[in-house]
C-alpha cells in the first residue's frame, strides 16, 4: 500500500506533483486554513505532513495521529513544531534552511530602507492625492541608510547576510548580538562587532530582529528595551510574531520614542493589532520575507525531497537533506 500524505498550503503543482509519483496525496487546493480538529482528521492514517508556521504540531496532536512518521515543515522556523515531542514519538522533523537566507536578508534590507525612507508612508500620500505643491523640504524626510549603525539581534544565517550587506554595500557600522558570540573569521566575514543588549538597543539607528522563536525570545523588544533606543532610530522584524510587544511597539510609535518600523511578522498573524494599523509610522506586509518566486519554489522542492526521503523513497532514501532532529534517523 503507498503511503499517505497531507499537504496542508497549496503549491507549485509541477512540483507537487512529484509527491504522487510515491504517495496518495490529500492536498488543500483551496488554501483553507483547518482548525486544531480539522487538521487531525485529516492526518489520520497519514504518514507525512507538508505544513507551515500556521499548523500547531504538538505533542497531543501527534497522540492522536499515531501512523505520522516525517513533518516537513516549510521555512527555516519551526516554532510551530514541538520537536521533543516529535522525537520522544520517533517523528522525523525537517525544515527548509539555506534556500531562503539571501532572498529574507534582501527582504529584511528593503523593508529596513522602506522603514528609514518613509516609503509606505509617503506613497498612501501620494496615492491619496496628497501631492499638491512641490518643493517641501522636509516632506517625507526620513534617516539615512548609509553610513548609519546598523544592529542586528540573532545572528545566524540570514542575520550574517543582512550584515554583510550593510557593511559592504552601504559602509554601515554593524554590531549584533547573540546568544553566542560567532568565531572571529565568521565575525570578520560578516563585517560585524558583537556588543551586548543594552549596547545594541542604545547605539542602533536600525534595528533588525532575526533571532529564532522561543519562550526565550518572548518579548525581547518590549516598553523597556524600546525605551533604550534612539528616537530615531527603527526598528524592523522579519523573524517571528512574538518576539517583539506589538502593543508596546505600537504605543512606542504612537509617543515618538522610536522614529519607525517596518514588520513582516505579527503577534497572532494573520490578525494585526489593531493599534499598529492606525500609525502612520510603521509599514506591514503579510509575511513575505522569503516570497520570491525563485525561493518559494526552492521551498518547496526541499520540503518535498525531505519528505520523499523520510519516508524512504526517492534517491536519498532515508536521508532527508535537512533533518532539524537528525537523531530520529538513527532508530
Ligand atoms: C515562511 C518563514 O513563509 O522560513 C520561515 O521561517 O517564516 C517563512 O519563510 C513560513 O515559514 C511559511 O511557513
Amino acid at each position: 500500500m503507498r503511503p499517505s500524505v497531507l499537504a496542508t498550503r497549496a503549491t507549485f503543482a509541477d512540483i507537487a506533483d512529484r509527491l504522487r509519483e510515491h504517495f496518495d496525496v490529500e492536498d488543500n487546493p483551496s488554501d483553507t486554513v483547518w482548525s486544531p480538529e480539522e487538521l487531525r482528521r485529516r492526518l489520520q492514517g497519514k504518514q507525512g505532513v507538508m505544513s507551515t508556521g500556521t499548523e500547531r504540531i504538538d505533542a497531543a496532536l501527534l497522540d492522536a495521529c499515531p501512523s505520522l512518521k516525517a513533518v516537513c515543515n516549510v521555512g527555516v522556523g519551526y516554532n510551530n513544531v514541538d520537536v521533543a515531542a516529535c522525537t520522544a514519538r520517533g517523528v522525523l522533523v525537517t525544515n527548509t534552511p539555506d534556500v531562503l537566507t539571501e532572498t529574507t536578508a534582501d527582504y529584511g534590507f528593503a523593508l529596513m530602507m522602506a522603514t528609514a525612507r518613509r516609503i509606505a508612508e509617503s506613497e498612501h500620500f501620494l496615492r491619496a492625492g496628497g501631492w499638491t505643491k512641490p518643493g517641501i523640504f522636509d516632506m517625507f524626510a526620513g534617516a539615512d541608510v548609509h553610513g548609519a549603525t546598523l544592529a542586528i539581534l540573532g545572528m545566524g544565517r540570514i542575520g550574517r547576510a543582512i550584515a554583510r550587506r550593510g557593511a559592504a554595500g552601504f559602509g554601515m557600522r554593524v554590531i549584533y548580538h547573540n546568544r553566542s558570540r560567532l568565531a572571529p573569521d565568521v565575525e570578520a566575514e560578516s563585517g560585524a562587532r558583537y556588543v551586548d543588549k543594552a549596547t545594541l538597543l542604545k547605539e542602533a539607528d536600525h534595528l533588525v530582529l532575526v533571532v529564532p522563536y522561543s519562550p526565550a525570545s518572548h518579548h525581547a523588544i518590549g516598553a523597556a528595551e524600546l525605551a533604550q533606543m534612539k528616537p530615531g532610530a527603527t526598528l524592523t522584524n522579519i523573524a517571528r510574531g512574538g518576539i517583539v510587544d506589538d502593543a508596546a511597539l505600537a504605543e512606542a510609535l504612537r509617543k515618538g520614542t522610536i522614529a519607525a518600523a517596518g514588520l513582516d511578522v505579527f503577534e497572532g498573524e494573520p490578525t494585526v493589532h489593531p493599534a499598529l494599523l492606525k500609525l502612520p509610522n510603521v509599514v506591514l506586509t503579510p509575511h513575505i520575507g522569503s516570497a520570491s518566486v525563485k525561493t518559494r519554489r526552492a521551498m518547496a522542492a526541499l520540503t518535498i525531497d525531505n519528505l520523499i526521503a523520510a519516508l524512504g523513497f526517492g534517491p536519498s532514501a532515508g536521508h532527508p537533506p535537512t533533518p532539524v532532529n537528525p537523531e530520529v534517523l538513527a532508530h
